[in-house]
């Protein structure tokens, strides 16, 4: 086991915004300016800030129940999908396509598709590469943590500020029944005695990261049944290790991906199982992640965008193009620029404070209600009260719209995923979707189209106050599906 530590008192958070106490070794003074154009460490990041991934990384010194290996690390990539494998010279003519075509581009991550550190010679010699050309790009891993502690020094030396670990337990029995075997020191080791020997690599890993400075998110997957408890003592020992973000993902295990949970028939976690215990790690001082999109080991773009295909090596051209230093930092000054949104009038408190609305938006980014509701692939969930507006996930759905015709079996998943919201913020949508979503007791909104989210569901909220004063609807308290259903009813 590694040396003690001194345990790490962190301060609680302000809204959105992590805040270390001056104890921490991340209590740095630059520490806003190191997240807030990065989309995974920052919630409001990942509105206008794009990350790409390079698949550098194929091998793999563990097994995962979660993982088959003929797909993509499910430590940070939906299973299912294979990434076009990379040398670091092809993932730096990559990055300059993509820094040319994608302005918002800020973080290049290494993340599978098998283990970035299990990979250490590629991973770090592509580091090296694109720092060269691209300085201003921020550099971000993410590995199981087997090898972390033989590389903490090459990735100070890289100026890789950002590093993700996946935890998914601290007590080696809990571990067995995930892990089925890692290779460690030149051999293979089974069951809880491999489970330990990750335990303690990891824990080793994570302290010496938080001494140097390096921010460390922990990754940890939901697995219902093994370790959905056991995530709330997962979180107490990575916050006192100085880790400073926790993203808590659901397991996936569709069968078909092969994997060991999947044969087995193991099951994901409801939404509401996980905003449950991501609640409850949430309210410790440590930020919980809630906008993680489990993206694939080549993602390219916005999170939840999935432009990977457009940047194909075979789509390259024959030359690469120079880095675009000045529309880079066009892009950023104009962010800056950018006029803050209007506000809406304040509800009045007393009521406000009492009522907490669900929504669902359909936004292609830009912070902005901009999608047609046929069109997404996803919605983005907020809860709004009189304190405000808070993002709290989003919810994956198949397109309603396929080829100009609306499918009924796309509406059954979207009325599934968005059961417990009070109203959906859409950019435009049909009368037949929109009277399915009334008939589930979802009201649709089209009249905040291309404006900003955050005033628009404050202005809904205290707009839906005043309908509920005058007793044109009755309100339910958002819960699980059957109690939504008929909740919204205009009289
Ligand atoms: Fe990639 Fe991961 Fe870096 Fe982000 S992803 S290596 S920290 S740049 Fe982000 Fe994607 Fe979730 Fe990962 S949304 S899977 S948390
Ligand atoms: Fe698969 Fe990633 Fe686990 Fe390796 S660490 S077995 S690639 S999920």
């Amino acid at each position: 086991m590694p040396a003690a530590t001194a345990y790490i008192p962190l301060d609680s958070f302000g809204p959105g915004r992590p805040v270390l106490s001056d104890a921490s070794p991340q209590a740095a003074p630059d520490l806003d300016a190191r997240v807030s154009d990065h989309p995974c460490y920052s919630e409001s990041a990942h509105r206008h800030f794009a990350r790409m991934h390079v698949a550098v990384a194929p091998a793999c010194n563990i097994q995962c129940n979660y993982c088959n290996r003929k797909f993509d690390c499910s430590n940070e990539s939906r299973p299912g999908v294979v990434s076009e494998r990379l040398t670091p010279e092809q993932a730096v003519r990559k990055m300059l396509a993509v820094a040319s075509a994608i302005p918002q581009l800020s973080v290049l991550g290494i993340a599978g598709p098998g283990d970035a550190l299990a990979n250490a010679e590629k991973t770090f010699r592509t580091c090296e590469l694109v720092r060269r050309q691209a300085p201003d790009l921020k550099l971000c891993l993410s590995t199981n943590g087997l090898a972390l502690p033989d590389h903490i020094d090459d990735i100070v030396r890289h100026g890789i500020d950002h590093v993700t670990i996946t935890i998914n337990m601290i007590d080696a029995e809990v571990g067995a029944q995930i892990y089925p075997w890692i290779f460690y020191d030149h051999r293979r080791h089974h069951g809880v005695a491999a489970a330990a020997i990750l335990h303690q690599r990891q824990m080793q890993g994570l302290e010496m990261l938080a001494e140097r400075g390096v921010l460390v998110k922990v990754n940890s997957v939901m697995i219902p049944g093994i370790n959905d408890t056991h995530l709330l003592d997962v979180n107490r020992a990575v916050r006192e290790r100085g880790a400073f973000l926790h993203n808590i993902m659901p397991l996936i295990s569709a069968p078909e991906h092969g994997t060991r949970f999947g044969l087995d028939g193991r099951r994901a976690p409801t939404a509401g199982e996980l905003k449950a215990l991501q609640d409850q790690c949430g309210d410790g001082a440590m930020q919980v992640m809630r906008h993680c999109r489990q993206c694939r080991a080549d993602a390219v773009g916005l999170l939840g965008e999935d432009r990977a295909a457009e940047f194909a090596l075979a789509a390259l051209g024959e030359i690469d193009p120079p880095y675009p230093r000045e529309a880079r930092r066009a892009y950023r000054a104009g962010l800056k620029a950018a006029a803050p949104a209007a506000q809406p009038s304040a509800p009045p408190v007393a009521l406000s404070e009492s009522v907490c609305l669900t929504v669902a938006v359909a936004t292609r980014g830009d912070d902005r209600i901009n999608q047609h509701f046929g069109h997404a692939s996803e919605f983005q969930i907020f809860e709004v009260d009189g304190a405000g507006a808070r993002f709290i996930g989003h919810r994956r759905v198949d397109h309603y719209c396929q080829g100009g015709y609306g499918e009924d079996d796309a509406m059954a998943t979207v009325l599934a995923a968005l059961n417990d919201c009070h109203a959906v913020f859409v950019a435009k949508i049909g009368n037949c979707p929109r009277e399915a979503l009334r008939a589930a007791g979802i009201e649709t909104v089209d009249r905040y189209a291309q404006q900003a989210i955050d005033p628009s569901l404050r202005d809904y909220h205290f707009d839906y106050l005043g309908r509920l004063a005058a007793g044109q609807l009755h309100h339910a308290a958002r819960g699980d599906a059957l109690l939504r259903q008929g909740a919204f009813v205009a009289v």
